[in-house]
């Protein structure tokens, strides 16, 4: 689109945001094809304020486990997967994952355990509820966010279940939300490169669907910068709020950046993405998903500086501590794996917020009064 043209789109989008106007296809695609990202910013955090928000950043104290890094699936964007057979593939007892977040909590106060794998096809369907069950006596207090809905789907398909029946067995064990990954982009031409062995992006949407029916709240995420269209991100986004209508089930939305170090796409000359777009997606996703509360910034995949710029840009969330990240850190993040509570709590006052400390359902634990 010639400049002239984008801007008087953008003054039409403005409007639109203004008068507090849902944004469709073309708008989402005109934001993401302008470079004026301080106006996209400046949208994204009017619609933030216009729809409630305030200068509270949350973050949470969590824990990331990974209770295998064995996966039949071997999607090309992951270097995190492993097959049984290679030396370094990882598979927890649960009695030892236990031990091991008992331990860590010795000496931090985690309220969430944030715990994925793969789609391991050597486990019983009692391993998935006996682990949640042994996380919850052996660590009260603390949510469980567990198994993505691609890890669901599994289940369903290696022990001859529904979703629905699948899902009922793990909240009766103990499992308060579903995290979001698996999602990845949905279009079918996305998927079938990126994830051929996975399963399509309507039944990750109809899982989310059956857990919101079932009264979980989960969180959504979309996997951008390989090889997505910027319709097709839209159209992502698109969905997800369809959803957001139907069941309002979703509490946050996270843009994950593609991270091509050690993975099929690397060796095809794959860039990290930039400051620019990470940005931009921040914001149009902001602007895009107007009946979800809340947009984190994953400082894990965009680095602390950007998350902390991120929060004028429409985030209003920094996901957490972060103990122990390994899916990014496998494909070339060079962030640390962890942050302390005050650093977090810094980098938000910078930002001119409010520190909110968090738990999984956005209860409010503890807030930090802004800088004098
Ligand atoms: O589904 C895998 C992505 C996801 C790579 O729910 C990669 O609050 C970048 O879903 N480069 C797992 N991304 C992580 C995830 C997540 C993260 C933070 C918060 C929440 C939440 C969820 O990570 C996967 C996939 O989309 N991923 N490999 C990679 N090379």
């Amino acid at each position: 689109m010639a400049t002239i043209a984008r801007n008087i789109a953008l003054q039409e989008i403005r409007e639109k945001v203004v008068a507090g106007e849902r944004l469709d296809l073309d708008d989402g695609i005109t934001l993401l094809e302008s470079h004026d990202v301080l106006e996209l910013g400046e949208l994204a955090d009017l619609a933030r304020r216009q729809r409630g928000g305030t200068d509270d950043v949350f973050f949470v104290n969590n824990l990331y486990l990974n209770y295998t890094t064995i996966c039949r699936v071997k999607c090309k964007f992951c270097a995190f997967a492993r097959t049984s057979k290679q030396a370094d593939a990882v598979m927890w007892d649960i009695p030892d994952l236990v031990a091991h977040a008992q331990q860590v909590r010795e000496h931090q106060e985690f309220t969430e355990i944030h715990m994925v794998g793969g789609e391991n096809p050597h486990l019983d369907f009692s391993y998935y509820t006996d682990i949640t069950r042994a996380l919850k006596e052996g660590l009260p207090g603390v949510d469980l966010k567990l198994f993505t809905a691609s890890e669901i789907h599994h289940m369903t398909r290696s022990c001859d279940m529904t979703h629905e029946q699948v899902l009922r067995e793990l909240i009766d064990a103990g499992l308060d939300t579903l995290p979001g990954g698996g999602a990845e982009v949905f279009a079918p031409r996305v998927r079938k490169i990126i994830a051929p062995g996975k399963e399509p992006g309507a039944q990750w949407l109809e899982t989310h669907r059956i857990a919101h029916g079932l009264g979980l709240k989960t969180h959504c995420t979309m996997l951008y910068n390989h090889v997505e269209t910027y319709e097709e991100r839209i159209e992502h986004l698109l969905s997800l709020r369809d959803l957001q209508d139907e069941t309002g089930g979703f509490m946050a939305f996270i843009p994950l950046p593609f991270h091509p170090q050690n993975t099929v796409f690397e060796r095809r000359g794959w860039k990290f993405s930039t400051g620019q777009d990470d940005l931009k997606m921040l914001a149009v996703s902001r602007l895009m998903l107007d009946n979800i509360e809340h947009v984190k910034a994953y400082w894990i995949m965009i680095s602390t500086p950007l998350a902390q710029v991120g929060l004028s840009f429409g985030a209003n969330d920094i996901q957490g501590t972060v103990v122990e990240e390994k899916i990014a850190h496998a494909a070339g993040a060079v962030t640390p794996t962890e942050e302390k509570i005050a650093d977090l709590v810094r980098v938000i006052q910078e930002a001119g917020k409010i520190p909110v400390q968090r738990d999984t359902f956005y209860n409010e634990l503890r807030r930090w009064d802004a800088r004098a």
